[in-house]
C-alpha cells in the first residue's frame, strides 16, 4: 500500500482553514518575541528519525502477544510501512535493520523499494543476545565477553557479517547492544569479561569502513540481573574511547535506573564529542519501551535542551543518529510510531524556542527562578501548528493520525496481507 501526495493533500483540505489560523497566530506571536521561526522550521525539516524494522509488528510480553493483523512479514513490507509513515509525517525517512531478524536475501529489490519511498538505511543492529538455529556455540553465558575464545570469535564474526551487509545496503553505522552479564555473584570475573569485550570490539572496530561509526549501547539490567558487562554510559564511553574516533556511546532512554538525570549524561557525552546516537522511548519503571513522551514529556524536553545546546557548542561531536526503539503490545504500531515521531519533534521544537542568551544571563546572575521560567515558557508553548506547517510544506499530512484513520490504513493492510500475519523480531 502506498499513500500518494494527492491523497494526503485531499485530506489536508479538511484541516486547512483551522491550521491556517493557528499557524498564523503562533508565527506572529513568536516573531514579536524575536524568534526566528523560519530557522526553526528549517531545523525541523531536516530532522529525520530512523524506524527500527522490529517496531512495525505488535510487540509482546513473555505472557502473550496480541497480533493487530496486517503486520508486515517481509523486509519489503516493513519498508512499505515505513513509507506510509514517511508519507504522512515526512520525518521518518530511514530504517534500522536488526540481523538476523531481518532476512536480506534480495538486496537489490530492497534498495530499490527503499529508494522509491525516500528511505535510507540507518544503523545496522547485530544480535548476539539470542541463539539462532544451527548456530555452533550458544550465547547463554555471554557473547563478546565470553571466557571461551571460540564463542567470542563467533560473535565477532556475526558483527563482521552485519557490517558487510550494511555496506551493500548503504548503511554507515553499526549498533552493538550486548545482553552479556551475570545473574549471580561469582558467575563472572568483572575485569575479565570487560577485557574480553574490549578485545572483541577491537576486532569489530578494525573491520569498520573509514566512513562508518560504531555505537555502543549500555543497559543497567535485563536480561541479566546481577551485573551487565556494559551497565552504564561511563563504561560505554570508556570502551568507545579505547577503540578510537569512530566509536561512540548510544543513549537508549529506557536503559537507565529510575530518576537518572539523562539530560546530564547527554551533556557530558556531547562535551566529550562521544554522543553517537539515541534510541527514543519512554519508561515508568525500567526498559518499558513505552511511546516516546507518554510518561515524562518534560524530561524529554530537557534532554532536547541539552541536545540543542550541545549540537551548537560541541563541534567535534558528530550529528547524532536518531532512532525510535519501542515495542507495543496494545496499540496499532503505526499509530504509535506517528505519536512517537510527533512527541520527539514537539520536544525538539520547544527546545529550539529556549532563549539561550537569556538563560546564560540568568545563570550568570544566579537567578534560579528566572532560569526555570525561561525553560517553562518554551515548554508551555503549543508548537503543534509549526510541526503541521513543516509537514504541509513537504507534502505531508497536517494531521497524520487523523489521515491514517480516515483512510483506514490498517484495514487496508489487513485486506492486503491477512489477519494472522506476524512480523519477525521481538
Ligand atoms: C535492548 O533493550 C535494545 O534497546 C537494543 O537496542 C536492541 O537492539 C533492541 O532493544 C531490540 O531488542
Ligand atoms: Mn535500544
Amino acid at each position: 500500500m502506498i499513500l500518494s501526495v494527492d491523497q494526503i493533500a485531499k485530506q489536508n483540505l479538511e484541516h486547512e482553514s483551522i491550521h491556517h489560523d493557528n499557524f498564523g497566530f503562533l508565527k506572529e506571536k513568536l516573531i514579536n518575541e524575536g524568534i526566528d521561526v523560519s530557522k526553526i522550521m528549517e531545523q525541523l525539516t531536516t530532522f529525520q528519525i530512523a524506524i527500527p524494522s522490529w517496531a512495525l509488528g505488535t510487540g509482546g510480553t513473555r505472557f502473550g502477544r496480541f497480533s493487530i493483523g496486517g503486520e508486515p512479514t517481509t523486509l519489503l513490507q516493513k519498508i512499505e510501512d515505513i513509507g506510509l509513515l514517511h508519507a504522512l509525517t515526512q520525518n521518518s525517512g530511514a530504517v534500522s535493520l536488526h540481523i538476523p531478524w531481518d532476512k536480506v536475501d534480495n538486496e537489490r529489490e530492497i534498495k530499490k523499494k527503499a529508494k522509491s519511498l525516500g528511505i535510507a538505511f540507518d544503523a545496522m543492529n547485530s544480535n548476539t543476545f539470542q541463539d539462532q538455529k544451527g548456530q555452533t556455540y550458544s550465547y547463554k553465558f555471554g557473547s563478546l565477553c565470553n571466557v571461551d575464545p571460540a564463542i567470542r570469535q563467533q560473535a565477532v564474526n556475526h558483527n563482521l557479517e552485519v557490517i558487510e551487509l550494511g555496506k551493500k545496503l548503504g548503511s554507515k553505522s553499526l549498533t552493538v547492544w550486548l545482553a552479556d552479564g551475570s545473574n549471580f555473584p561469582g558467575q563472572n570475573n568483572f575485569q575479565r569479561v570487560l577485557k574480553n569485550t574490549l578485545e572483541s570490539l577491537k576486532q569489530i572496530y578494525k573491520a569498520l569502513p573509514e566512513d562508518w561509526k560504531l555505537f555502543i549501547e549500555y543497559k543497567p539490567y535485563e536480561p541479566n540481573f546481577y551485573s551487565m558487562v556494559i551497565p552504564d554510559w561511563g563504561t560505554s564511553y570508556m570502551l568507545a574511547s579505547h577503540l578510537g574516533p569512530k566509536a561512540f556511546t548510544l543513549v537508549d532512554l529506557g536503559h537507565h535506573l529510575p530518576n537518572t538525570n539523562i539530560e546530564q549524561i547527554v551533556a557530558t557525552l556531547l562535551l566529550q564529542g562521544k554522543l553517537g546516537g539515541f534510541h527514543f522511548n519512554d519508561s515508568k519503571y525500567g526498559d518499558d519501551d513505552l511511546s516516546v513522551g507518554s510518561i515524562k514529556p518534560y524530561a524529554l524536553f530537557l534532554i532536547f535542551n541539552e541536545l540543542v545546546y550541545g549540537m551548537q557548542e560541541n563541534e567535534k561531536n558528530p550529528y547524532p543518529a536518531w532512532m525510535i526503539d519501542a515495542s507495543h503490545n496494545t496499540k496499532d504500531p503505526l499509530e504509535d510510531l506517528i505519536q512517537s515521531i510527533e512527541a520527539i519533534k514537539n520536544a525538539y521544537a520547544k527546545a529550539l524556542l529556549i532563549d539561550q542568551q537569556e538563560l546564560r544571563k540568568a545563570q550568570a546572575s544566579h537567578d534560579v527562578v528566572y532560569a526555570q521560567e525561561i525553560l517553562k515558557k518554551a515548554y508551555e508553548t503549543d508548537v503543534r501548528p509549526i510541526l503541521a506547517e513543516v509537514r504541509r510544506l513537504q507534502n505531508g499530512a497536517l494531521n497524520p493520525l487523523a489521515v491514517y484513520r480516515k483512510l483506514n490504513v490498517r484495514l487496508r493492510l489487513i485486506e492486503e496481507r491477512g489477519k494472522d500475519t506476524v512480523a519477525s523480531g521481538l
